[in-house]
């Protein structure tokens, strides 16, 4: 197994594909009453900030009660659009996850971040995975995408640019914008699983946004461990299934010998929809 910074999540019985029981007995009333208090908290910023599609698969889910048992869940995604939702001890190998989506089936994490991490975590815990990345596979359109997506995997094994497929995951499936009749909103589970990063995506003046455009995507890095620089947006769920359609071959062999773009970066050809004044890591640094 590739070497995941200190995992905190119990591999030690896992199947060969890495998918455990989740034991949805187990969980305390205070794991439960966390669950309740995130899903309360992002809940009510989604009238304002998330697309109309991730709005309906999270009513659709209905699961602010507690933390949700997969098999429940599971059997209404299935009926929707055939995905079916698979417990995991937290990250898995790339690989792996590429082979999972590529069933049809979403890998979740079994566990809850603590009460110190309610703002941030490392890791994907449960919240992030089921609250953020759920409710968008009810949607058939991009249900399709997700497993096409995972589908791409094995090549980009195979030619060595899992590192340039991954960035379409975390700029579109964590981090994606989409424009509607009432303006960007939020789409992508990284964010709208993080209550501050949601209101940050849709109103900062910080961040660039441009337009989708899947080579520059291709061609950009991303940090992991903060507010991203720049947000690409999709006009619809649609124009990323057609990209993604495409044979990525010639792509991994352009980007490749193009210099990488930092995230921070507006470069000649991108379509600007609002262009950032970076202002974010200078106010970071002074709360700092
Ligand atoms: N494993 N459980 C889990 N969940 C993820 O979201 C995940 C992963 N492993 C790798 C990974 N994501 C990323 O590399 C994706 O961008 C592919
Ligand atoms: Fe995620």
């Amino acid at each position: 197994m590739e070497s995941y910074p200190n995992l905190r999540g119990d591999y030690s019985h896992m199947a060969a594909d890495y998918t455990i029981a989740q034991d949805w007995a187990n969980y305390t009333e205070k794991e439960h009453a966390r669950w309740r208090m995130l899903y309360a908290r992002q809940a009510k910023l989604l009238k304002r900030f998330a697309a109309q599609e991730f709005i309906d698969g999270t009513a659709t889910l209905d699961a602010g009660d507690g933390i949700p048992d997969l098999e429940v869940a599971s059997a209404r995604l299935s009926r929707a659009t055939g995905w079916r939702l698979v417990a995991v001890p937290g990250l898995i190998p790339e690989m792996d996850f590429f082979a999972h989506l590529a069933r049809r089936q979403f890998p979740v994490t079994n566990w809850i971040r603590k009460a110190d991490e309610i703002d941030y975590l490392v890791e994907p815990d449960i919240f992030h995975d089921f609250f953020g990345h759920v409710p968008l596979l009810f949607n058939p359109v991009f249900a399709d995408y997700m497993q096409l997506y995972g589908e791409k995997g094995a090549e980009a094994n195979e030619r060595g640019t899992a590192k340039i497929l991954v960035r379409l995951y975390w700029y579109m499936v964590e981090f994606g914008l989409i424009r509607t009749d009432n303006g960007l909103k939020a789409y992508g589970a990284g964010m709208l699983s993080s209550a501050a990063e949601t209101k940050f995506s849709i109103e900062d003046k910080s961040p660039n946004r441009l337009r989708f455009d899947l080579k520059r995507v291709m061609r950009t890095s991303y940090k992991i461990d903060d507010f991203q620089e720049t947000y690409f947006v999709l006009d619809s769920f649609d124009e990323l299934f057609e990209a993604t359609r495409r044979d990525f071959a010639p792509l991994y062999d352009l980007v490749q010998r193009q210099p990488e773009i930092t995230p921070d970066r507006v470069v000649a050809g991108d379509r600007v929809i609002t262009l950032g004044d970076g202002s974010w890591k200078h106010r970071r640094a002074a709360a700092a």
